[in-house]
């Protein structure tokens, strides 16, 4: 049987990211990020939500930290948004913005919480979209001005760096299906989104690593674990290897073995002659990582799908032809059973375990999980409680699975829950709620869900709190601030 303690050192913690719940979006000399632009284009975000007060964080952060201390949590996952420090993406630098976070550092080193910094989490200032953003190359070189100057300034305060979150939604829900900001659907381009991505990390790497020799950088992924519906049926294996290949392999290979994959070239090879891959470039990616963030949330069930797109389903969880997966259209994503959340994610612990030990794996890197969480419909009892089993159950389980990994030998630090607090989900708005603080968006209290008290539980004893027949709760009633 596995253990339900967790190693020595390992790192609990919540993450958040700029855009999602800062606010603030026109003070302290901020300008727009394409997701100002985007929020505020009429019919891209569920009811129009724009991120422009999101939890109002950029004035709350005070409180929201006392939180993180109230909660146990040992480490913090944030970003820093890229127009606030460097407004024009290409132009002076803000002191205002670097102050702000040296406020929030302030207050996490009060609280002796170790900050995990994120320096893009899809916020990319607005005139380098209009130069082209991500599929234009100058876009690396401003990249790596950043992400210089801005571990520069926080050198003695930050160990820990990641340069992208998820380059596989900023690549191809930004570039190719639209369903993000900057909201392009250029399949051809989507795939020099995601080269100019790998390169700006290779590129930042070094020089991070010159400003900060013992900074600890890595880049952030997001899980897709794409299993073929009839695994005898080679057809349905080869569409699970190219959404694999597209998700995965093009941003773990250039890392680790210094190229992209033949299969992923050929099969896109209608679309783009990858010239954009320029000598020497993967000379600057392979081998650019000190560790690996992992985002985890769900898995997929793909097979080959012959004919027009059978787009047919209710709530996006029938078979799909999804749009970003260039040059995959012959695959087709099969509806997902058993217990869904309200983003229509299933819930597959094992897939969990199984794709951090190939991670594990394929880097050969210290882990840490930089997200996992759920969102699903909270409701506020009477006496103010959120009795969110749902969700805990969900945590639970999935710390298990991460601890089974650690007993099969993977060197996983640290776990971050997805989200601190219920926040701006994006093109989902205000509508899905992942965190462990509710979040009343007309008055911005936020109360501990039953989450919470699971999760604090969990720190204190440094052990997984077994979520069947457990008393969460005091008698009092609950915390909000
Ligand atoms: C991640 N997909 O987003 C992000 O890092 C967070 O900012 C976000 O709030 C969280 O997961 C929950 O969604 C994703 O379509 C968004 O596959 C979309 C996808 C994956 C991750």
């Amino acid at each position: 049987m596995t253990s339900s303690q967790f190693p020595d050192g390992f790192l609990f913690g919540a993450s958040t990211a700029s855009y999602q719940i800062e606010g603030g979006v026109a003070e302290g000399g901020r300008l727009p990020s394409i997701w100002d632009t985007f929020s505020h284009t009429p019919g891209l975000t569920f009811e129009g939500d724009t991120g422009d007060v999101a939890c109002d964080h950029f004035h709350r952060y005070v409180d929201d930290i006392q939180a993180m201390a109230d909660l146990g949590l040992t480490a913090y996952r944030f970003s820093m948004a890229w127009p606030r420090i460097r407004p024009t993406g290409d132009g002076e630098f803000n002191d205002e913005g670097f102050a702000f976070y040296h406020r929030i550092l302030d207050e996490l080193e009060k609280h002796g919480i170790e900050p995990l910094v994120t320096l893009y989490h899809w916020d990319l200032p607005q005139p380098l979209e209009d130069l082209g953003g991500w599929p234009e190359r100058a876009t690396v070189d401003r990249f790596v001005e950043y992400a210089r100057r801005t571990v520069e300034e926080f050198k003695d305060r930050v160990t820990y760096w990641t340069t992208f979150n998820e380059p596989w939604c900023t690549a191809f829900l930004g570039y190719s299906s639209g369903a993000h900001a900057p909201g392009r659907s250029e399949p051809a381009v989507s795939l020099a989104a995601a080269h100019h991505l790998n390169l700006a990390h290779g590129l930042a790497y070094a020089a991070i690593k010159e400003v900060k020799p013992d900074a600890k950088v890595s880049i952030v992924l997001n899980s897709h674990l794409p299993r073929p519906w009839n695994p005898a049926d080679p057809r349905d294996v080869e569409a699970s290897e190219k959404i694999d290949a597209l998700a995965n392999r093009i941003f773990i290979d250039p890392f680790t073995v210094g190229e992209y994959p033949a299969d992923l070239m050929a099969f896109t090879s209608d679309l783009t002659d990858w010239s954009f891959v320029q000598d020497g470039d993967l000379d600057a990616i392979k081998g650019t990582l000190d560790l690996v963030g992992v985002n985890y949330y769900s898995s997929h069930i793909v097979r080959h799908h012959a004919g027009p797109p059978s787009n047919s389903g209710e709530d996006g969880h029938k078979s799909t032809i999804h749009r970003c997966w260039p040059g995959a259209d012959d695959v087709e994503f099969m509806p997902l059973i058993g217990k869904r959340t309200t983003m229509n994610w299933n819930v597959d612990p094992s897939g969990f375990h199984a794709h951090l030990m190939r991670m594990h794996r394929e880097f050969g890197l210290p882990i840490i999980v930089t997200e996992n969480g759920a969102s699903w419909q909270d409701e506020v009892s009477e006496d103010g409680r959120i009795r969110d089993a749902d969700r805990y159950t969900y945590l639970h389980d999935h710390m298990e699975a991460l601890l089974l990994a650690v007993a099969e030998g993977a060197d996983i630090r640290g776990y971050m829950a997805w989200s601190l607090m219920d926040n701006f989900e994006w093109a989902y708005g205000y509508s899905k709620r992942f965190g462990l603080l509710r979040v009343d968006y007309n008055t911005q209290a936020r109360t501990w869900k039953d989450s919470a008290y699971w999760y604090a539980e969990t720190i204190a004893n440094r052990a997984l709190t077994p979520v069947v027949g457990v008393e969460l709760l005091p008698e009092t009633p609950p915390r909000v601030y």
